[in-house]
């Protein structure tokens, strides 16, 4: 591991022990604070008026127990997350997360990187992060209407237009934001558009909010290549995971002339050496909601069960499905094939054994997931914007508002890795002009 900056040390430590076991949140905080010593040499007020130690401590951490019946009348129960973190730059905003390995940690983690993510969008939003252990997977519609219902049930009276707003993660698409915002109008009696985002385009959604972390993720990948004067055109790229994100990370991916060769589930990868098929992607992962399996089976190519999708070579790779899914040995096959790019759609998805090896690597560069997929929160702060004004705007317009956050992004963390003595860093870029912007927010308030 990086050592970290000496006056920085004890903070971290304070961090470890005031949350025992959660090893997620302390990764996630151990990565912004390798970033953060050239900025507390020349600003020690940050460590003095304890604005670092209180970013690490959540404003607020909600745990609630969800109980729901199933088809077969059988009482199942699960439990609640949501860890309101940082409320400076404005009201709490992050995704709900369903999926089994949910647990206190898993939200820390997401919630404290979307404080930093979503200060470098510039928009007013906050950071916060909820979810379930609640497994969607072989659920019949009707169960998880249930278990959304019960969700927002207790959910409800923490969240608000003004106050916190979540959307979809893991686990949680239009379905999902459908059945909750159901419930919470039910519940409140009010059409509050703004309490939740991601909802569908006929009742208060946004355009473009769908596509857009694997759209940004793209946006953010063609800045990285304008910058040594290179293109999309003729890259063979693999995209891991089948979700939301790297289904719309791969269409962006194809419009602008590169080759998506790999994707992935849970379970295994496919390869498609002739470019993937996306419109048999999307039927299977979000119409049938089947595995990926499927594809290899009707298109007649290689599935590898398990295994590491990172052993198919490429230029340009793009996690896109989970935390810690790129390992040490994953980094070095990439390397060793040549890959030039590795730009995080997930978040956190590389370990920080495989961001050493990419780091010290001379030629590849890689770019983190708070900056690179931080165009589906931006969108979902213009889906904040479009409820306030009950207004509703166009796919185009939309899309280049996004396409030009994307851009500002990338420039802000060069500019500010170049200002801070780590010029080419998008890591040290991204977490210090994240960490500026909330920090000197927090000042200005006090001592809250
Ligand atoms: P989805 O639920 O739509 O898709 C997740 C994909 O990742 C699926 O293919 C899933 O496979 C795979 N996956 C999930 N967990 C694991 C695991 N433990 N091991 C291996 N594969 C796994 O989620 P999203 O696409 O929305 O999210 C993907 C990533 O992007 C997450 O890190 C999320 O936090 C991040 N993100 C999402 C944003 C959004 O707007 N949705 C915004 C910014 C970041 P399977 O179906 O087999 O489980
Ligand atoms: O990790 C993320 O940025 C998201 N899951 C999206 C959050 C949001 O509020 O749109």
């Amino acid at each position: 591991m990086t050592v970290l900056d000496d006056r920085l040390v004890s903070v971290y430590d304070d961090v470890v022990a005031r949350n025992p076991g959660e090893v997620e949140f302390h990764q996630a905080v151990r990565e912004v604070f390798e970033s953060l010593a050239p900025v507390v040499a020349k600003r020690p007020e940050y460590l003095d008026s304890a604005i670092i130690q209180r970013l690490c401590e959540p404003e607020r951490q909600i745990i609630f127990r969800v109980p729901w019946t199933d088809d077969a009348g059988q009482v199942q129960l699960n439990r609640g997350f949501r860890v309101e973190f940082n409320s400076a730059l404005g009201p709490y905003k992050g995704g709900l997360r369903f999926h089994p390995s949910v647990y206190l940690g898993i939200v820390k983690f997401l919630g404290f990187e979307q404080i930093f993510k979503n200060a470098l969008t510039g928009l007013p939003i906050g950071g916060g992060k909820g979810g379930s252990d609640f497994d969607p997977k072989g659920r019949s519609d009707a169960e998880v209407m249930r278990f959304c219902q019960s969700f927002m049930t207790e959910l409800y009276r923490h969240i608000g237009e003004y106050t916190d707003v979540p959307a979809g993660d893991i686990g949680v698409g239009g379905r999902e934001i459908g059945f909750m915002f159901g419930q919470y109008k039910r519940i409140t009696n009010r059409y509050e558009s703004g309490v939740l985002t991601g909802k569908g385009i006929g009742w208060g959604g946004s355009l473009v909010r769908t596509e857009a972390t694997g759209y940004g993720t793209v946006y953010f990948v063609e800045e990285m290549l304008k910058a040594s004067d290179d293109s999309f055109e003729g890259k063979r790229v693999v995209v891991s995971g089948s979700g939301n994100v790297a289904i719309y990370a791969v269409e962006k991916v194809h419009q602008l002339g590169g080759k998506v060769v790999a994707m992935s589930d849970s379970a295994g990868y496919i390869v498609d050496e002739n470019g993937i098929d996306l419109d048999l992607i999307k039927d299977i992962k979000e119409v049938r909601r089947a595995r990926i399996s499927d594809y290899a089976a009707e298109r007649g190519v290689a599935y590898v069960e398990g295994g590491s999708i990172w052993d198919v070579a490429c230029d340009i790779a793009l996690p896109c499905a989970t935390q810690n899914e790129l390992d040490e040995t994953a980094a070095r096959t990439l390397v060793s094939n040549g890959c030039i790019i590795v730009a995080e759609g997930a978040n956190m998805p590389s370990t920080p054994e495989a961001i050493r090896v990419f780091t010290e690597h001379p030629v590849l560069r890689f770019a983190p997931g708070k900056a690179v997929n931080a165009g589906g929160v931006a969108t979902s702060a213009l889906e904040m914007q479009q409820n306030a004004s009950r207004d509703s705007w166009s796919f185009e317009y939309t899309d280049r508002r996004l396409a030009v956050i994307m851009r500002d992004i990338h420039d802000s963390c060069l500019k500010t890795a170049d200002e801070y003595g780590a010029p080419g860093s998008y890591t040290s870029g991204a977490n210090i002009a994240g960490f500026i912007r909330v920090a000197n927010a927090m000042q200005a308030m006090g001592v809250i």
